[in-house]
């Protein structure tokens, strides 16, 4: 570090509006993917679009656009090598480049990025332009764009649509309720060594450029202060550096598809084998019922006001169930026995296990904003028992997430939570709505789901088809406004760094 750090306060004009606002109200939402034809076209037409910012207004405007790269696409515009090798290396190799990384991600069989419609290869985009508006808005704000330089800009790749399904995913669930609360106001004390479960988290969490949850600063691009890096914002942590990181985030996106017919043609048939009804048996397989309500007591005031402390053994909401999974809760719970020894090893993940241990590490270094949105037709669970008709379209959900470190959160959270058959001391099973039905070697199923109940007893299910695959995905960085000024500018080809 150059100096000592200098906490600033948040500009919010320079922050994309997507990262502290999901855009509720602008229900109808695209996602262009574009490859860069001509750089200097392509610069044109984006300094002509108004990117939302996330400064609060009194009203509220009718439509948004926030705009991100990927590694390839920087390179494209000819921003030089040395600024962009100063992102990470998960972002600069991309999600699909690396067989290994699509092996940690579970990126195998029917999600192999062999199969997928984009993401790969000339179909990698380079820019995503999200666009949302209100109801009826949305054509006309994509017709806007396209002025003469447009195409002379940009190849389009796809134009990802989405459905509004009104507060409702695919599977038929109440989405969006869990968020955590991000530190806007860096008013939290950050130290990475203190055991605590909160649902609020630094804001060097999403953003770059601020302290994570270690009290630590990612790493991120930083150049020499100069006059062609002068309208770059100060490095909080080092002096005479300007930072191209500073309120801007990663974006990870997977376009992933949803098999409705085979979800409630499973949960049908299984519950009656069981005696329970398919919705008791589909809140089990999520950790929420359709309308929200967790499996295990919330503060009455909201669904989203608990932990699983008071369910040690599993038997009110499955220990894999895809809630569970996702946000343990439990990981920072500071009365683990043993004393500081064990809770350190607990917190780092190396306490092999109880049952009722989060095998994990602390949940607080791994919870992601999620932004995404539905697409395809809606399909109720009672007509989901019907075959489906020839052409039934592709329904499913454009999953994106905003995180500062895609390795230790989107990455930690899909590879050791989400399809690790050994989460919290299982076998044989992943996430029972996304994970892979086998092991990515092939050496062994993880297709069964176990329901515990009190008095010890298991009821196992086995043959869980696979739900859910991927048909396309990329990480992007989503810069600050003057970030991606600097990056639009020829200075990003030519300043010292
Ligand atoms: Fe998940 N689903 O419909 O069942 N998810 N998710 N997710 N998810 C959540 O809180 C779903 C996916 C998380 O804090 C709910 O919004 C489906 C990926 C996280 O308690 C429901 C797909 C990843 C949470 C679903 C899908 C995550 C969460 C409960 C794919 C990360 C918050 C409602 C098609 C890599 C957990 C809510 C918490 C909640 C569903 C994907 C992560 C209903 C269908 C890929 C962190």
């Amino acid at each position: 570090m150059g100096g000592t750090a200098v906490a600033r306060a948040v500009d919010f004009a320079d922050v994309q509006g997507l990262v502290r606002y999901g855009h509720g109200r602008l229900t109808d939402a695209c996602y262009l993917l574009l490859r860069i034809k001509e750089p200097r076209a392509a610069r044109q037409v984006i300094a002509a679009i108004q990117v939302a910012t996330a400064v609060e207004v009194a009203t509220p405007p009718s439509t948004a656009m926030q705009i991100a790269f990927t590694a390839a696409g920087l390179r494209a515009f000819g921003v030089r090598d040395e600024i962009v090798a100063g992102f990470s290396d998960e972002f600069i190799s991309g999600m699909a480049a690396d067989a290994s990384r699509s092996r940690r991600l579970g990126d195998a069989g029917p999600s192999d990025p062999s199969n997928w419609t984009w993401g790969t290869g000339d179909r990698e985009p380079h820019v995503l332009l999200a666009l949302f508006a209100l109801p009826g808005a949305l054509e006309s704000l994509r017709e806007s764009l396209k002025d003469a330089d447009w195409s002379e800009a940009f190849e389009e790749i796809a134009c990802l649509d989405t459905t509004d399904l009104h507060g409702f995913e695919q599977f038929g669930f109440t989405d969006g309720v869990s968020q955590p609360a991000v530190d806007w106001g860096r008013i939290r004390e950050l130290h990475g060594d203190k055991p605590q479960y909160g649902n609020t988290i630094g804001l060097g969490e999403v953003l770059l450029g601020y302290p994570n949850e270690y009290g630590r600063y990612t790493e991120r691009p930083l150049l020499d202060d100069n006059a062609s890096t002068r309208d770059l914002e100060p490095a909080e942590d080092y002096e005479g550096k300007r930072d191209v990181g500073r309120n801007g985030t990663y974006l990870v996106m997977r376009d992933l598809r949803q098999d409705v017919r085979s979800f409630w043609q499973f949960l049908y048939h299984e519950s009656e084998r069981l005696g329970m009804s398919a919705d008791e048996l589909g809140a089990m397989l999520v950790g929420r019922r359709r309308n929200g309500d967790p499996l295990v007591p919330s503060a009455e005031t909201s669904q989203n006001a608990f932990t699983y402390s008071g369910d040690p053994t599993g038997t009110q909401c499955p220990f894999a169930a895809h809630i569970r999974r996702t946000n343990p809760r439990n990981g920072d719970f500071p009365s683990v026995p043993g004393g500081v020894l064990a809770t350190a090893a607990q917190m780092l993940g190396f306490r092999r296990a109880q049952f009722h241990d989060d095998l994990t590490s602390s949940t607080r270094f791994h919870r992601i904003i999620r932004r995404g949105r539905e697409y395809g037709p809606a399909l109720s669970p009672e007509d989901a028992q019907n075959p489906a008709p020839a052409g039934d379209p592709p329904r499913g959900l454009r999953f994106v997430c905003l995180n500062a470190n895609i390795e230790r959160q989107f990455e930690f959270l899909q590879n050791a939570w989400l399809i690790n058959d050994k989460f919290n001391g299982l076998a044989n099973e992943s996430d029972p709505l996304l994970g892979n039905r086998e092991l990515p070697s092939g050496n062994g199923q993880t297709d069964a789901f176990v329901i515990r109940r009190n008095g010890g007893t298991r009821t196992r299910m086995s043959s869980l088809p696979q739900f859910v695959s991927v048909t396309g995905g990329a990480y992007f960085f989503l810069p600050g406004l003057r970030a991606l000024r600097f990056l639009m500018s020829a200075a990003a080809g030519a300043a010292s760094g």
